[in-house]
């Protein structure tokens, strides 16, 4: 992956009403764990102040290892959505030969969209109301794309979301890793579920059709709010979008969402309240569309996104961190060790939320 400012070669392969590239600037955007990110800004000319913007990324493809299908997926769903709801998404921008993609000199994939201006990104909600507006705004998402075909059909990352991968890699790199043993207490933890919790999550989730599109990714900063911070502008990050359980987009806002402290805080406090404000926004916006069995299985989908992510920051720590971004060596440890924590204190509110969830 490219750290340094992307080769200006790449923007120019890219069709924009730029002509003169000589004063574009680019700024990196501290966003997200595995794509590096640039703000591109032509609007920096003082020649031309109403220039454009744009959002520039390489496309990460040690973890996509397909990084054009992800381009593809984002060119469909991307103009699906915006014939629909313009804005609600980001709009893709085209190479000059009509991809959803520009490829540089070492074969590396990069993708534009355009920059929503006058917005924010949050990494943790600051009120109910705000917790029902984006998760209702995913719901929307959703609701969408209930009938989309996408032109992808495999998962963005082999086994993405499922959680049997993830704990055959933690079993072998827990015996081989040179970083096990200051593992061990959260890997105990990890181990002792798996006899018992897991396979019972499993049976609830795994055995469905896969069929809804879904998000992948829906953090509380994927959404980018306007200015005031209480309206949904726009969804961004189609990087993940799949065919999955309407519950791991759902599980993965609670858990990012109803978690009052951001995701990189190492205590994490989970708020009913919010989990509460979540499920309105979310099955509201998807009334039509939600079976029994989806309904049902909101509850536990947000228990096991939480636990399939601590042992997803477990495996990268053991590893070495080779998937996600980190800026020290023990980050990923902390990391997971958060979303255990937070996982432990979802489960104590098990009965509550389910009471909820069935009350609407
Ligand atoms: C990654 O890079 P970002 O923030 O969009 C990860 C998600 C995790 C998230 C945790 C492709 O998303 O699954 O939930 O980090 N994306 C991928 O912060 O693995
Ligand atoms: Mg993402």
């Amino acid at each position: 992956m490219q750290k340094d400012k992307p080769p200006i070669q790449v923007f120019k392969g890219f069709d924009t009403p730029c002509p003169d590239t000589s004063s574009i600037q680019f700024t990196r955007l501290d966003s997200g764990n595995i794509n590096i990110t640039w703000l591109v800004s032509s609007s920096s000319d003082p020649q031309n102040p109403d220039g454009p913007d744009f959002v520039l990324q390489q496309i990460n493809s040690h973890v996509f290892v397909e990084p054009r299908n992800i381009a593809e997926q984002i060119r469909a769903v991307s103009t699906f959505i915006n014939e629909k709801k313009a804005g609600f998404v980001p709009r893709w921008v085209p190479s000059l030969t009509g991809d959803p993609y520009v490829q540089d000199a070492v074969g590396g994939v990069w993708k534009m969209s355009w920059y929503v201006h006058d917005t924010q990104a949050l990494n943790s909600i600051s009120s109910a109301t705000q917790a029902e507006c984006i998760a209702r705004a995913y719901g929307q998402f959703q609701y969408l794309l209930r009938d989309f075909k996408l032109p992808v059909t495999d998962p963005p990352v082999s086994g993405f979301h499922e959680l049997a991968p993830q704990l055959e890699a933690f079993h072998y790199l827990a015996l081989i890793s040179d970083r096990a043993e200051r593992a061990q207490n959260l890997s105990g933890s990890i181990s002792r579920l798996v006899s018992d919790w897991v396979p019972s999550i499993e049976a609830e989730l795994m055995h469905g059709k896969k069929t809804a599109v879904i998000h992948g990714d829906c953090k509380v900063n994927n959404v980018l709010l306007s200015s005031g911070g209480d309206k949904v502008r726009s969804i961004v990050d189609l990087d993940t979008v799949m065919y999955g359980e309407r519950g791991w987009d759902f599980g993965d806002l609670v858990r990012s969402g109803a978690n009052v402290l951001s995701e990189e805080s190492d205590n994490p406090a989970y708020s009913v309240d919010y989990f509460k404000a979540i499920t309105r926004g979310f099955v509201g916006a998807l009334q039509d569309v939600l079976s029994s069995r989806e309904k049902e299985q909101l509850v536990c989908s947000c228990q096991y996104m939480t636990f399939m992510l601590a042992v997803r920051f477990l495996v990268d720590y053991l590893d070495g961190d080779k998937y996600f971004t980190v800026q020290d060596s023990e980050q990923n440890l902390r990391r997971a060790t958060a979303q255990y924590r937070l996982f432990e204190q979802m489960r104590t509110f098990e009965a509550d939320m389910l009471r909820y969830v069935r009350s609407l």
